[in-house]
């Protein structure tokens, strides 16, 4: 359709060097087609080519000064992407790797996810190009501290809500809250992911695990299937690898793999979530380690994860971690389903794979929407000054990721791509947003 092909040609005019960005926004618009053509007014009110503009970009200087008293700079961003349904809702990623294309296919990905919870957020994304990786405490404060000082004058409860993301945990949300409170003295919801005893949820820290075996497990049962039995392969060790891996094991599958940047396990017997969680939670320590819990574990620092034979895969590491020799490795060992827990895990040409080999594939936005979701929850419960129990965030979580299953079931099968989670997920995040922009006019 040429109206979605101009858009992206001007997008790739106007965006030169952002091949993360472009890759997302290629995605979400390549299936739009049907939509687009059943919604004259999408393109009367110039929707695409507003939805794929960021309302704000920030972008500013942090420096700190490290234990030996020595001074460095790093960049700090914050995309204001949209906020047509919600105010602006994403997280705060701390990587070497981070840069403006990463952060705005973040944000951009975060509008359409956040439109599927069913919840009033709209979409943003920040962080630094801040590695955090064997820093001390005091550096990583001093760090926050620095990030804040800017950061605090372009959020608020009402008007743009950071979470964690990569680097980012409970630690660096307390040191960010602190500092915003102090500097403006206020005690409001401004950041989700906080500890239990300063305004944080229950289940906030399981829930994108939780949320993406929720949602994996419902596909699976729409074919008569299910988590009991199954042998899993997971990538990454962090805090989505670590809760996805718990909820499958309690759902009666055996985890057999994990990874983190430096190398990855193979444990054929069921991934010992107990040492992962005091060597990652704990000791922030590398996976090489995990053969002093477990002497007959395999740990490589070739290759990568999705060479062990699985009958469900969870990429929940970073984008691009899968491509489509991974994807074609994964089908040639009978995978019957993949769950993205990460952000764009898998290539284009990797989802195009699963998808024409007939694996059931949840991608992204829709299968890691637990995070964000349970973190509208924290901002609700904020707002009502109210502390709900865990039994009933994770029930709300449970039935939230439900629905966005069926949601974007149904929406794949109405506009003529029945099975194809990814159209139908794109289509139903976006046709909500699309409304709401229309109904507020040209802005
Ligand atoms: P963590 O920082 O807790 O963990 C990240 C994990 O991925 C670590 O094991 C890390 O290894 C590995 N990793 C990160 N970057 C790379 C890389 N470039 N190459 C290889 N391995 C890498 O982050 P999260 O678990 O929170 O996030 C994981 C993914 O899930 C991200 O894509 C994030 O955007 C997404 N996500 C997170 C949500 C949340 O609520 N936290 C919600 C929805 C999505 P190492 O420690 O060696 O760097
Ligand atoms: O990618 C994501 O959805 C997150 N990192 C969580 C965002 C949030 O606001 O909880």
């Amino acid at each position: 359709m040429s109206y979605i092909s101009d858009v992206l040609h001007a997008l790739e005019k106007r965006n030169p060097g952002q091949p993360e960005f472009m890759q997302a926004a290629t995605e979400v618009l390549d299936s739009l087609e049907g939509v687009v053509k059943e919604h004259p007014e999408y393109v009367k009110n110039a929707v695409l080519e507003r939805i794929v503009e960021p309302d704000r970009q920030v972008m500013f200087r942090v420096p700190w000064i490290d234990d030996q008293g020595v001074a460095h700079v790093n960049r700090g961003f914050r995309v204001q992407f949209n906020n047509a349904i919600g105010p602006y809702k994403g997280g705060l990623r701390l990587h070497p790797s981070v840069n403006l294309s990463i952060i705005k296919f973040l944000g951009f990905e975060q509008i359409f996810k956040n439109s599927l919870t069913g919840l009033p957020i709209g979409g943003g994304k920040g962080g630094s190009d801040f590695d955090p990786k064997g820093k001390s405490d005091r550096e990583i404060f001093e760090f926050c501290r620095s990030f804040m000082t800017e950061l605090y004058r372009h959020i608020g409860a009402d008007v743009d809500v950071p979470a964690g993301d990569i680097g980012v945990g409970g630690r660096e949300i307390g040191y960010l809250y602190g500092t915003y409170k102090r500097i403006t003295n206020r005690y409001e919801g401004v950041l989700t992911g906080k500890g239990l005893e300063y305004g944080g949820s229950l289940a906030r820290t399981e829930a994108t695990g939780y949320g993406l075996v929720y949602l994996t497990e419902e596909m699976l049962k729409a074919k008569g299937n299910s988590f009991a039995g199954k042998t899993v392969a997971i990538s990454g060790s962090g805090n989505v690898a670590i809760y996805a891996a718990e909820k499958a094991a309690q759902f009666g599958a055996t985890v057999v793999t994990m990874s983190d940047s430096t190398g990855w396990i193979y444990d054929k017997d069921g991934i010992d979530l107990t040492a992962i969680k005091e060597l990652k939670e704990v000791k922030r320590a590398r996976l090489s380690e995990y053969k002093s819990f477990r002497p007959k574990a395999e740990y490589s620092t070739t290759g990568n994860v999705w060479q062990i034979a699985c009958d469900i895969a969870l990429p929940c590491a970073t984008q691009n971690e899968l491509n489509e020799e991974d994807a074609k490795t994964l089908v040639k060992n009978k995978v019957i389903a993949v769950g993205e827990g990460a952000n764009m895990p898998s290539t284009i040409e990797a989802q195009e794979f699963f998808v024409k080999s007939g694996v059931l594939f949840a991608p992204a936005k829709a299968a890691n929407a637990g995070g964000v979701a349970t973190s509208a929850l924290e901002m609700s419960q904020n707002s009502q000054r109210l502390h709900w129990t865990f039994e009933e965030v994770d029930a709300k979580l449970h039935t939230i990721m439900r629905n966005i299953y069926h949601q974007m079931a149904a929406a794949a099968e109405k506009y003529g791509h029945k099975g194809n989670f990814i159209m139908g997920a794109n289509i139903a995040g976006f046709k909500k947003v699309a409304d709401a922009m229309v109904a507020q006019g040209i802005q």
